[in-house]
C-alpha cells in the first residue's frame, strides 16, 4: 500500500489542482474590513472538501478499531481445501482485521453490553478473502430475511433515537421474546463475553458453517474458530458501565497502544472439520446459525496464528473505508445454504455500494487486492483506473484479453462445489431449525457458578430497563425453557412470579464454553495502578515493579498530581498519571506501597479510596504492603476477605512489612494471572 500513502515531506500547501497557496489563514477579502470574495478558489475548495468529509456509517457495526497484521498456518491443509494461502506451513498472508460493536454509532461507548464484531481480510496470493465473523459463534436469527427486523428493534428506537449502544429497552426484548429463535444468543449476549477486557482477549468465530474444498472438488463442511492467546476475559458490569465514561475508547485504545508498544495480538486459527458424509450424523442442522457443534463433539484443530503488529495510518481511509463481504471467497473456501449466509452474500456488497459510494470501492487501497485484477467493469464513481481497449467479452479485437481463467483445469480458479440441489420453491423454515431451546440450556448449563450470577443479573438489568410488563413477562416465560432456576431468579429480580416449569430442558454442559476453562496464561499487558504520595516507599515500589513488569505487566504509578513525588527516604518517584484523570476501571490490578505519611494522604483522598474499594468490588487483585492496609478499612472492606488469613483466596495480599516485598509481589502477579476474584 506505500505507493498510495501521502508522505508529507516539507512541502508547499497547494490546492488540489496543485496550484501553491501562500496563505490558508484569511480568506481573500475587499479591503482590510470588507466583504470575502467568491473569487477565492482555494477557500471555496476547502470548505466545499470539508462540508464533504462525513460518509454514511455502518447500517451495524458502526463503531470500531482495526489493525494490519499476518496470518501463517502450522501445516497445509490441503488435505481439506486448495486455499493457496492454507496450502504451506509458515507462508504469511497480509491481513486486516476490524473489531466492532454492533449496535452504537461511530461515536458510542466501546464497552457497551453488545456482540463483538470480528472480521478480518486476508490479502491472498489468490484473491481477498474475509472471514466476517462475531466474537460470539451464534446469531440472532436463522434467515437473514428478519435482519432487518432484528436491527431495527435493537437499534436505537425511532422515536426519540434512545438508548445508545445498549440492547436494554423494549424493542429489543419485544422482539426477542417473540423470536424464540435468538435464545441461544441473548444467552451468550447476557454472559460476560458481552463486555471483553480486550479486542485480544476475545474469541472470534465464522459462525456459519462455511465449506472446505480440495482442487478435486472434494467438500468438507468447517466452523472458523479464533482463540486469543492471552486468554478469554471480561469485565464486570458495573466496570464496563464506569469505564464507557471514563474512557469511551477502552477497547480502541487498548489495542492501538499494546501495537504501538510491540506486544503483538495474536489469535490461534482452529477448524472443526465435518465430512460432507456426516451431515446429518447431529441432533441440530449444521446450516442453522443459531447453533454451535461442541467441542467436545467435533474438537476445534489449531491450524494457523493471527498476528496484529501495525496500526494504520489514517482511521477514515483505513478503518472506516475497509469494506468486508462475506462472499468475498477464494479457491478452496465456499457456502454452505445456511439461509444466514445466503442472504449475507448479498448485503455486503449492497450497502458498500451506498456506504462507499459506487462500485469502485475495491480500488480503495485498504481493500485492493494484491492479487492482479483483470475485468471488463468499467466506469463509475471514483474510478481510478485508465482502462486502454475493449470492454466487453468475447473479444477479438483486444486480443481476447482478459481470458477466462484456467479453461484448461489450472489452479487457483474458483469453481463452485457442485453441490446437488433439488426442491420445491417454498417459504418455510425447514423443521431440523425448530429446536430453540437445548443449545440455549447447554450454554447455561456450561457455566460456572459466578457466570451464572452474572447472567441472571443481566437479564435482571436488561428486562428491567424495559417499561412493557407482558414483554418482560413473555422473556421470562422463554427463559423457563432454558433453565427453571435462570427463570425463576430473572423473574424475581423483576417482581415477577416464577414462570411455570416447562418439561424436557436437556442437562448436558459443554466446558469448553466456559471462561473459567479458557483464561489462558501469564500477565502480558496487564495494567497494575500503583498508588502514592509523598512518602511512599519507592524502593517497594520498584522492587514489586521489576517484578511484575519482567513477567510482561505494565506498572503505573497514580498519585494526586503528576510530576514526582518524594519517597519516604525523600528520593524523587516518577508519577505516570495524575489519579484525577484515571479510574481503577482502567486497570486490572492495585498495589498500595507502605509508607505512614503517603497512606495517611491517600486514605483522605476520596479519589484514591474510591480507587480501591471499585477495584476491590470488581474482584481486582490488591496487593497492599504495610501501612498501606489503611486505605483498605478507609475504604470500608470486609475485613475477613481482606485482612484475614484466607484473604489470598480473594485476590488480596497484604504483606506486613518483614517478608521481602519481592515474594509477595510473585503471588500478586499469578492473581493478575487469575484475572478476577469473581466469587467476592
Ligand atoms: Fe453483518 C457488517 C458480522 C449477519 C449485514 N457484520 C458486519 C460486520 C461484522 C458482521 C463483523 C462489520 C464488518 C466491518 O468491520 O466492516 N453479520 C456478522 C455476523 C453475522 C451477521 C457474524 C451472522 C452470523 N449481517 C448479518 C446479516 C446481514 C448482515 C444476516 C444482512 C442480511 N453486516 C451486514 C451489513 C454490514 C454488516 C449491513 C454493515 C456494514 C457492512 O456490512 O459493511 O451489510
Amino acid at each position: 500500500m506505500d505507493r498510495f500513502r501521502a508522505a508529507p515531506r516539507h512541502d508547499a500547501l497547494t490546492t488540489d489542482q496543485g496550484v501553491r497557496v501562500d496563505d490558508t489563514d484569511n480568506a481573500l477579502r475587499a479591503g482590510h474590513r470588507g466583504p470575502t470574495l467568491l473569487e477565492d478558489f482555494h477557500n471555496r475548495e476547502k470548505i466545499t472538501h470539508f462540508d464533504h468529509e462525513r460518509i454514511p456509517e455502518r447500517v451495524v457495526h458502526a463503531r470500531g478499531a482495526g489493525a494490519y497484521g499476518y496470518f501463517e498456518p502450522y501445516a497445509s491443509l490441503s488435505e481439506y481445501t486448495c486455499a493457496d494461502f492454507l496450502a504451506e506451513a509458515g507462508r504469511r498472508t497480509p491481513v486486516f482485521v476490524r473489531f466492532s460493536t454492533v449496535q452504537g454509532p461511530r461515536g458510542s461507548a466501546d464497552t457497551v453490553r453488545d456482540v463483538r464484531g470480528f472480521a478480518t481480510k486476508f490479502y491472498t496470493r489468490e484473491g481477498n478473502y474475509d472471514l466476517v465473523g462475531n466474537n460470539m459463534p451464534v446469531f440472532f436469527i436463522q434467515d437473514a430475511i428478519k435482519f432487518p427486523d432484528f436491527v431495527h428493534a435493537v437499534k436505537m428506537e425511532p422515536q426519540n433515537e434512545m438508548p445508545t449502544g445498549a440492547s436494554a429497552h423494549d424493542t429489543f426484548w419485544d422482539f426477542c421474546s417473540l423470536q424464540p429463535e435468538s435464545t441461544h444468543m441473548l444467552m451468550w449476549l447476557m454472559s460476560d463475553r458481552a463486555i471483553p477486557r480486550s479486542f485480544r482477549m476475545m474469541q472470534g468465530f465464522g459462525v456459519h458453517t462455511f465449506r472446505f474444498v480440495t482442487a478435486d472438488g472434494r467438500g468438507t463442511f468447517v466452523k472458523f474458530h479464533w482463540k486469543p492467546a492471552l486468554g478469554v476475559h471480561s469485565l464486570v458490569w458495573d466496570e464496563a458501565q464506569i469505564a464507557a465514561g471514563r474512557d469511551p475508547d477502552f477497547n480502541r485504545r487498548d489495542l492501538w497502544e499494546a501495537i504501538e508498544a510491540g506486544a503483538y495480538p495474536e489469535w490461534e486459527l482452529g477448524v472443526q472439520l465435518v465430512p460432507e458424509e456426516d451431515e446429518f450424523a447431529f441432533d441440530f442442522d449444521l446450516l442453522d446459525a443459531t447453533k454451535i457443534i461442541p467441542e467436545e463433539q467435533v474438537p476445534v484443530r489449531p491450524v494457523g496464528r493471527l498476528v496484529l503488529d501495525r496500526n494504520p495510518q489514517n482511521f477514515f481511509a483505513e478503518t472506516e473505508q475497509v469494506a468486508f463481504h462475506t462472499a468475498n471467497v477464494v479457491p478452496g473456501i465456499d457456502f454452505t445454504n445456511d439461509p444466514l449466509l445466503q442472504g449475507r452474500n448479498f448485503s455486503y456488497l449492497d450497502t458498500q455500494l451506498i456506504r462507499l459510494g459506487g462500485p469502485n470501492f475495491s480500488q480503495l487501497p485498504v481493500n485492493r487486492p494484491i492479487a492482479d485484477v483483470h475485468h471488463n467493469h468499467r466506469d463509475g464513481f471514483g474510478q481510478q483506473v485508465i482502462h486502454p481497449g475493449t470492454n466487453y467479452f468475447p473479444n477479438s479485437l483486444g486480443g481476447g484479453c482478459p481470458a477466462h481463467a484456467g479453461a484448461g483445469g489450472g489452479a487457483g480458479v474458483f469453481r463452485h462445489y457442485a453441490e446437488r440441489v433439488d426442491g420445491d420453491k417454498i417459504r418455510v423454515r425447514s423443521e431440523s431449525f425448530k429446536d430453540h431451546y437445548s443449545q440455549a440450556a447447554l450454554f447455561w448449563n456450561s457455566m460456572a457458578d459466578w457466570e451464572r450470577r452474572h447472567i441472571v443479573e443481566a437479564f435482571r438489568f436488561e428486562l428491567g430497563k424495559v417499561n412493557a410488563v407482558e414483554v418482560r413477562e413473555r422473556m421470562t416465560g422463554n427463559l423457563a425453557h432454558v433453565s427453571q432456576d435462570l427463570a425463576a431468579e430473572v423473574a424475581e429480580g423483576l417482581g415477577l412470579p416464577a414462570p411455570a416449569p416447562v418439561g424436557g430442558v436437556t442437562s448436558a454442559a459443554s466446558p469448553a464454553l466456559s471462561q473459567e476453562n479458557l483464561a489462558g496464561e501469564g500477565i502480558r499487558t496487564r495494567k497494575v495502578a500503583v498508588l502514592a504520595a509523598d512518602g511512599t516507599d519507592a524502593g517497594q515500589v520498584t522492587a514489586v515493579r521489576d517484578r511484575l513488569t519482567a513477567r510482561g505487566a505494565i506498572v503505573e504509578v497514580l498519585a494526586a498530581r503528576a510530576g514526582t513525588v518524594q519517597g519516604a527516604g525523600g528520593e524523587p518517584l516518577d508519577v505516570d498519571r495524575a489519579l484525577p484523570t484515571m479510574g481503577s476501571v482502567l486497570y486490572d490490578a492495585v498495589l498500595v506501597p507502605d509508607g505512614a505519611r503517603a497512606v495517611s494522604a491517600l486514605a483522605a483522598d476520596p479519589a484514591a479510596v474510591r480507587f480501591v474499594e471499585e477495584a476491590y468490588r470488581h474482584g481486582k487483585p490488591l496487593a497492599v504492603l504495610g501501612e498501606g492496609t489503611r486505605l483498605l478499612t478507609a475504604a470500608r472492606l470486609p475485613e475477613d476477605t481482606v485482612l484475614g488469613e484466607s484473604a489470598p483466596d480473594y485476590g488480596v495480599f497484604t504483606g506486613n512489612g518483614t517478608a521481602p516485598a519481592e515474594d509477595l509481589a510473585d503471588a500478586f502477579a499469578d492473581a493478575v494471572g487469575q484475572h478476577r476474584f469473581p466469587h467476592r
